[in-house]
C-alpha cells in the first residue's frame, strides 16, 4: 500500500463495481479524509457523471456498518455473532486449517470470488497466485456472462465489437436483453444523443424496463426465446434479399448451410415460441435490414440467463455480418469490450504455479451451482471455502441449497468483506476489506475502450486490508517463497497489460498517472470488422463453426428452449405458469448497496411486477403482499400492477433485485426460487429461466 496524501488534494479513482461503465472518479481529500467524490471531468467515457449509487460512494466508504477488524464466530453458523480477534490470530488460524486440509488433498479448498471489485489487482492477481500455488480447486466464474460470451465467441471469435462511443452517431439501435438506463448509464447517454439526431431505438425485453419505456418501439418476448427471434429475423432478411451478399462472400463462412437452417424459421414459428406477433417480427427484420442505413445491436446479459443463452447470443451475433452493418463504425454489435485488451493473465494470476501432482488432477467447481457443490461434491468433498469479492448466499441460485451448504458444521468458511453480508453470517473467520478509496488498482472495462488507474485516496479504515495484502500474508504463512508473492500492488499493476499486444502496447504509466485513463490504441471512429478480420479460427464471421462441430455441438445457429417452459416441461408449466425474472434494480448493484439506508429507502420494498390480466386471474391487486413460490422455495414481495402501462408482458413476473435476505423481511430473496440448472454453453447460471406461481401472502 502506498501512503495516501495528507493535505487537500484531488485523487484520481475508478468505480470498482461490476458495471460496464467503469467510471473515472475524482476524490477530494482533506486531512486524510475524503470529503467529495464526483465523476472526473476529463473527456473519458464518464463525462463527469456518476450513477445515483456511486455518486454517494462516500456514504458506503464511511458507513458505520463497515467491518473494521477481524473476527471469529461465536454463535451458530448463519447467526452472525462474532468476537474481535487480531489479524495475526485470524491469519494463523486460516493458514493452519488450510495446511491441514492441503496435506490430505488441496482441492478440498475452494476460493469463491466474483466482481465485488473489477480491478485487475484486487480482483484477480495475488488471490489467484495463492490458490494456484496451493493447488486448490478451480472456481469456474460463470455466474454472469459466460453463456453469452461463449455464444458470441463461436460467431465473432472474441469479446470485441462496436465502440460504445460510436453509438452517439448510430441511426438504428436495437437494445436486446439489456437495460442501459439502469445498468449501463453512459451508453444510454450516447443512445439519447443518437436519438436526438434522429435515430430509431428498439428494445427487446419481456419487462417494460425504463429503457423499454424510453425507446421508440418495445417488443416483449417470453424470457429465453431470443434465439427463435434471431433465427426468424435471419429468415426474413434472406427471404426478402436484405442481406449484403458482398460482405457475406468475403467475410463469412457457412452461408449456404445457414440459409437452409433458417428456412425452417418462419416468423409464424418464431411467433409461437416468443409470444410476439409474426407481423412484428417481419417489421423488425425489414427495419433492421433497411438498405443504406447501418444498424447497431446492444446485446447484453439479460438474454443469456436461460437454458439457450449461449445459442441465442450466437444467433444474434450473426445478424450484422448478414447485413454488412459491420462496414460502418455505427453498425455492428456490442456485447462486451473486454476482449479488446491485452491483459497479461499469465503474469497477474501465475497459473504456472499450480503443482503438477498426479494424485490430484485439477478439479473445477462451477460457482453457479455452489449449493450442490457444497452438499454433493465427493471427489474430494469441499472442506474449506474462502469468499471475497462476492456474496454467494444472496446472489447464487436456489438459496435453500446454498445456505445448507454454507451451514455445514464440517466446512471451514473464511469471508473477506466490507460489510456483514448474508454470506458473512456463515463465516468462521470474518476479515475486514478496504474500499476502492483505500486501495491501489488498474482496470479494464467491459463497456468502453479505456484503461483506468485507481490511486488510493485515504488510509484503510480501522484494520481493513486489501485482498492482495491478505493473500500476501497467507502466502508467507504457508511458506510460499516465490518472488511473485512479494510484489507490491503498484508492481502488479505495472505488469497488468501485455507489451506485445497491438492495442495495449502503448499503455503509458505517465499518461495514466496524469489523466487517470487512456484509450486503447484503436482509431476513432473504430469499425473493427469493416473489412473482416474476425478473431475466429477462419478469420471470418462463422455462421458455421468447425470448433462447435468438433466439440460435438450443432455447428449452426439453433434454438434451445428454456429448461422451464410449456414446451420442455408442460406439467411444471401447468403447476407454475409464470415466467420469473429478477433483473438489477436501479438502487442496488447486485447485492451491493442493499444494506445502506439511502439506497434501501430509494428502492422502497421488494417489488413484484405483474400484468393486470395475470393479477385478475389470481384475484390479486396492486400493493398487496404476495408469495412467489415453486418447488425450490418461496419469498415475499409487494405487488405492482399497472393497468395503464403494465410493467411486464402477460405470463411474466419480475422482481427487481438483489435484496439481502436478512433485510428483506422474510429472510429470503429472489434466489429462493431460481434454479441451479446451467446454460447450453459456458456452464452459466439460468436466473431468468424459472417458473413460479404467485398467491396472496
Ligand atoms: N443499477 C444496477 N446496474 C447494474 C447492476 C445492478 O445490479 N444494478 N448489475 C451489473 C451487472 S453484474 C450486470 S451483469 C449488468 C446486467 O445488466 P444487463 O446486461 O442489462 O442485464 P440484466 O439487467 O440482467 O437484464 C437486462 C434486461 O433483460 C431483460 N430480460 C430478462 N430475461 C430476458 C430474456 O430472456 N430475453 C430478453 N431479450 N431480455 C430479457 C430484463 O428484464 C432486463 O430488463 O448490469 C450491471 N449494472
Ligand atoms: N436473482 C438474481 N440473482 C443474480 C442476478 C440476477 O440478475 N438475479 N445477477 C447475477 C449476476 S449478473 C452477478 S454478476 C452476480 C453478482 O454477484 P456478486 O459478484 O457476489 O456481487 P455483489 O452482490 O455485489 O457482492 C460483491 C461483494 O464483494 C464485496 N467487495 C467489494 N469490494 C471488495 C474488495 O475489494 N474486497 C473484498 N474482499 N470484497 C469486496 C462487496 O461488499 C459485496 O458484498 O449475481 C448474480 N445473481
Ligand atoms: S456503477 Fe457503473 S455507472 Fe455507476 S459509477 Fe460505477 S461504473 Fe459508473
Ligand atoms: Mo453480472
Amino acid at each position: 500500500m502506498s501512503t495516501p496524501p495528507s493535505q487537500a488534494t484531488k485523487v484520481k479513482a475508478v468505480c470498482p463495481h461490476d458495471c460496464p461503465d467503469t467510471c473515472a472518479m475524482e476524490v477530494t481529500v482533506e486531512n486524510g479524509r475524503a470529503i467529495k467524490l464526483r465523476g472526473a471531468e476529463s473527456p473519458s467515457f464518464t463525462r463527469g457523471t456518476l450513477c445515483s449509487k456511486v455518486a454517494h460512494y462516500l456514504e458506503r466508504t464511511y458507513s458505520e456498518q463497515r467491518l473494521q477488524y477481524p473476527m471469529k464466530r461465536v454463535g451458530a453458523k448463519g447467526e452472525g455473532r462474532f468476537v474481535r480477534i487480531s489479524w495475526d490470530e485470524a491469519l494463523n488460524e486460516i493458514a493452519e486449517r488450510f495446511r491441514n486440509i492441503a496435506a490430505t488433498d488441496p482441492r478440498a479448498i475452494l476460493p469463491y470470488s466474483y466482481a465485488g471489485t473489477m480491478g485487475l489487482v484486487q480482483g484477480s492477481s495475488m488471490d489467484r497466485r495463492f490458490f494456484h500455488r496451493l493447488g486448490a480447486s478451480f472456481l469456474d466464474r460463470t455466474i454472469c456472462a459466460e453463456a453469452g460470451a461463449q455464444g458470441y465467441k463461436a460467431t465473432i471469435g472474441a469479446s470485441l465489437g462496436t465502440d460504445p462511443e460510436a453509438f452517439a452517431d448510430a441511426q438504428y439501435i436495437v437494445i436486446w436483453g439489456s437495460n442501459p438506463v439502469i445498468s449501463n448509464l453512459h451508453l444510454w447517454s450516447r443512445i439519447v444523443e443518437a436519438r436526438r439526431k434522429g435515430a430509431r431505438v428498439v428494445c427487446i425485453d419481456p419487462v417494460r424496463s425504463l429503457t423499454a419505456e424510453k425507446s421508440d418501439w418495445h417488443l416483449a418476448p417470453l424470457p429465453g426465446t431470443d434465439g427463435a427471434l434471431a433465427l426468424a429475423l435471419m429468415h426474413v432478411l434472406i427471404r426478402d434479399e436484405l442481406c449484403d451478399e458482398d460482405y457475406i462472400a468475403r467475410y463469412t463462412t457457412g452461408y449456404a448451410a445457414l440459409k437452409r437452417r433458417v428456412a425452417e424459421w418462419t416468423p409464424e414459428r418464431a411467433a409461437a415460441e416468443t409470444g410476439l406477433a409474426a407481423a412484428d417480427i417481419e417489421q423488425l427484420a425489414r427495419e433492421y435490414g433497411q438498405e443504406g442505413r447501418p444498424a447497431v445491436i446492444r446485446a447484453n446479459y439479460g438474454l443469456n440467463r436461460c437454458a439457450g443463452g449461449g445459442s441465442a447470443m450466437r444467433a444474434i451475433a450473426c445478424l450484422p455480418a448478414l447485413t454488412g452493418h459491420w462496414r460502418s463504425p455505427h453498425g455492428g454489435i456490442l456485447l462486451s469490450t473486454s476482449g479488446s485488451y491485452g491483459v497479461n493473465d499469465a503474469a497477474l494470476e501465475r497459473p504456472d504455479l499450480y503443482p503438477a501432482d498426479p494424485r490430484f488432477p485439477p478439479r473445477h467447481v462451477n460457482m453457479s451451482a455452489i449449493g450442490n457443490a457444497l452438499l454433493e461434491e465427493t471427489d474430494p468433498p469441499i472442506r474449506a471455502v474462502m469468499v471475497y469479492n462476492s456474496n454467494p448466499v444472496a446472489v447464487a441460485p436456489e438459496s435453500a441449497r446454498v445456505r445448507a451448504g454454507f451451514a455445514r458444521e464440517d466446512l471451514f468458511v473464511v469471508v473477506h468483506e466490507l460489510f456483514q453480508t448474508d454470506t458473512a453470517d456463515y463465516a468462521d473467520i470474518l476479515l475486514p476489506a478496504t474500499s476502492q478509496l483505500e486501495q491501489h488498482d488498474i482496470h479494464k472495462s467491459y463497456g468502453h475502450l479505456n484503461v483506468m488507474l485507481n490511486t488510493p485516496a485515504i488510509a484503510p479504515l480501522g484494520e481493513a486490508r486489501p485482498n492482495t495484502w491478505v493473500f500476501r500474508e497467507l502466502a508467507s504463512r504457508m511458506g510460499f517463497t516465490e518472488a511473485c508473492f512479494q510484489e507490491s500492488d503498484e508492481e502488479i499493476s505495472a505488469g497488468a497489460f501485455r507489451k506485445d499486444h497491438a492495442r495495449s502496447a502503448r499503455i503509458d504509466p505517465a499518461t495514466l498517472a496524469a489523466e487517470g485513463w487512456q484509450r486503447l490504441d484503436v482509431p476513432t471512429p473504430y469499425a473493427p470488422f469493416a473489412e473482416g478480420g474476425f478473431p475466429t479460427p477462419s478469420g471470418k464471421c462463422e455462421f458455421y463453426s468447425d470448433m462447435l462441430a468438433r466439440n460435438g455441438m450443432d455447428p449452426l445457429p439453433h434454438y434451445v428452449p428454456p429448461h422451464e417452459g410449456p414446451r420442455s416441461n408442460p406439467e411444471l408449466a401447468r403447476e407454475f405458469p409464470l415466467a420469473f425474472v429478477s433483473p438489477p434494480s436501479r438502487n442496488f448493484l447486485n447485492s451491493s448497496f442493499a444494506n445502506l439506508p439511502r439506497f434501501r429507502d430509494a428502492e422502497g420494498k421488494p417489488w413484484l411486477d405483474m400484468h393486470p390480466a395475470d393479477a385478475a386471474a389470481r384475484g390479486l391487486s396492486d400493493g398487496q403482499r404476495v408469495r412467489i413460490f415453486n418447488r425450490r422455495g418461496a419469498f415475499h414481495a409487494w405487488l405492482r400492477v399497472d393497468t395503464a402501462q403494465p410493467g411486464v408482458r402477460e405470463g411474466v413476473v419480475s422482481a427487481p433485485s438483489i435484496w439481502w435476505q436478512k433485510l428483506s423481511g422474510d429472510g429470503n430473496n429472489a434466489n429462493a426460487v431460481t434454479s441451479q440448472a446451467l446454460t447450453d454453453m459456458g456452464g452459466g447460471a439460468t436466473f431468468y429461466d424459472c417458473l413460479v406461481e404467485v398467491s396472496k401472502a
